[in-house]
């Protein structure tokens, strides 16, 4: 869920941009008198889009302090009333204690947890939910006749924050997540990143949340950079699973969505060839777009990161293609850096 200065045009945005497709809606015309929120599907992938119609809400003054950003990264659990006195017992703060919503389509059972920063976790069963996205909402038709799906998922969310183990120990202990291989140490950090990181994911890996901190360099970290302008910790990127993203990559591009420059040296050069062998297409299709790849024991992956997607330099996306890869792109960890850098410098925060 995102707190957004004008949900009606980032609603645009995300129709005409990403491709997806407006489902439900509530506002003013609903009876919600406060904030209108506007609710996007991609596949499995869903976004909710709130904004605040008047001053003094909470919302409000979320966006004024923020700016746009991630409020609440909700999860699908089997049993809410479970889940949150698990998460309380262990440590967690809570901010919505479980209740229920009925409607002529069905009920659900919500409850919200603080994680870092102001960020939230609603846990939510909709198991017995058939109604368009939530009692609340009603169905809404799609903002712009919608085109071929640009991506199917979320593969993961990133978060930014102050002190990354303090994070990473609390998913362990709240919700039973367990650290991945992947992470970024000391050595690459000193080496060229400007950034820890280590990654929980629950039981089946099919929530995967990398956790960032700021480390010492040369130079400000780009951890820094967004914890400076989002004043604070918060959700530094979210990754879409997409099943082609060459097509993707040209139809966001058409449409205005600013990706990062990746070099010619590193379609140029002979290790990458040896790195990544056969993937299903050709380096030099890869290269037009500045797509990355990397491979490791498990298969291979292709991604691109776009350009921060608001006035701030904080939020923004991943594609990624998995072909068997369950990493985030090890390999590619050099050239993305130094590209975020070349952008944090024309911003002047380097
Ligand atoms: O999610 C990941 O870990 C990759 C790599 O500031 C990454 O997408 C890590 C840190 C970062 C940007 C990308
Ligand atoms: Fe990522």
């Amino acid at each position: 869920m995102f707190a957004v200065g004008n949900a009606k045009q980032a609603a645009h945005f995300y129709s005409t941009a990403f491709g997806m497709r407006l489902v439900a809606y509530r506002g003013p015309e609903t009876g919600s008198r406060e904030e209108v929120a506007y609710v996007l599907a991609s596949g499995a992938a869903r976004f909710e889009l709130r904004g605040a119609v008047r001053p003094g809400s909470d919302l409000a003054r979320h966006v004024t302090e923020h700016g746009d950003g991630v409020i609440d990264l909700a999860l699908d659990v089997p049993d809410v009333d479970a889940a949150y006195r698990h998460a309380l017992a262990q440590g967690a703060r809570g901010l919505v204690e479980p209740y229920v919503r009925e409607d002529e389509h069905g009920k659900v059972v919500m409850a919200a947890i603080a994680t870092y920063g102001e960020t939230r976790h609603t846990l939510v069963d909709r198991a017995n939910y058939t109604g368009p996205y939530l009692p609340g909402y009603v169905a809404a038709d799609p903002i712009v006749e919608p085109g071929q799906r640009m991506f199917q998922a979320i593969d993961h969310c990133v978060g930014n924050v102050e002190h990354m183990d303090e994070w990473v120990e609390f998913y362990e202990r709240v919700m039973d997540f367990t650290r991945m291989a992947e992470f970024i140490g000391d050595d690459i950090a000193t080496e060229y990143s400007a950034l820890m990181s280590k990654v929980v994911a629950n039981g089946t890996r099919k929530v995967k949340f990398p956790l960032n901190e700021p480390a010492a360099g040369k130079r400000k970290s780009q951890i820094d950079e967004y914890l400076e302008f989002y004043g604070g910790p918060g959700v530094q990127h979210i990754a879409l699973a997409t099943n082609d993203i060459l097509n993707t990559v040209d139809r966001m591009r058409a449409a205005g969505v600013e990706f990062l420059e990746t070099p010619d040296s590193y379609y140029d050069d002979p290790e990458l060839r040896a790195r990544i062998g056969q993937v299903r297409a050709p380096v030099a299709e890869l290269k037009k777009r500045r797509i990355l790849v990397d491979r490791d024991e498990d298969g291979y992956l292709l991604q691109i990161f776009t350009k921060p997607v608001q006035d701030r330099p904080t939020v923004f996306f991943e594609l990624i293609e998995r072909h068997g890869s369950l990493g985030f792109g090890k390999g590619n960890f050099k050239a993305l850096f130094e590209a975020i850098e070349r952008e944090q410098e024309l911003r002047g925060n380097l």
